[in-house]
């Protein structure tokens, strides 16, 4: 019984940052840094920094547990991007391969959890594909 619930709460964790996006993060100390803003259309690599924003300091070992791609900026939420999780080989940068079919602005959502820290980091960060 116990597990069974824990099970669906985490079920429904993933699937509200999945819907929402807009989840309030409780480990407000740290953000996602988008580090190309800008990229072709068409297959793409993003990288992504955790920081620890008091410090500056860059977090390798968190664990992302959700991800979503849409054009929620262009008014397109519908309209999602497949999103995978790439090696990465700079400590405290995670990369994501994705395939952006229209040219406009996208919406990478990402959570995650640092060694730690209780609550989650939630960060929707906005790009912009061009032809
Ligand atoms: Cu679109």
């Amino acid at each position: 019984m116990q597990r069974h619930s824990l099970r669906a709460a985490a079920a429904g964790v993933a699937l509200l940052v999945a819907m929402a996006g807009s989840v309030r993060a409780d480990s407000k100390d740290y953000e996602f840094q988008l580090l190309d803003k800008e990229v072709k259309q068409g297959a793409a690599v993003l990288s992504v920094k955790l920081v620890h924003k008091p410090s500056g300091r860059a977090i390798s070992d968190a664990v992302i547990f959700a991800t979503r791609m849409d054009m929620g900026p262009a008014g397109m939420e519908m309209m999602t991007a497949p999103i995978e999780a790439a090696s990465s080989t700079e400590p405290g940068v995670y990369q994501f391969k994705t395939y952006l079919g229209m040219a406009g602005e996208w919406a990478l959502s990402l959570g995650a959890k640092v060694q730690g820290e209780t609550g989650t980091v939630e960060n929707k960060l906005v790009l912009k594909a061009v032809q």
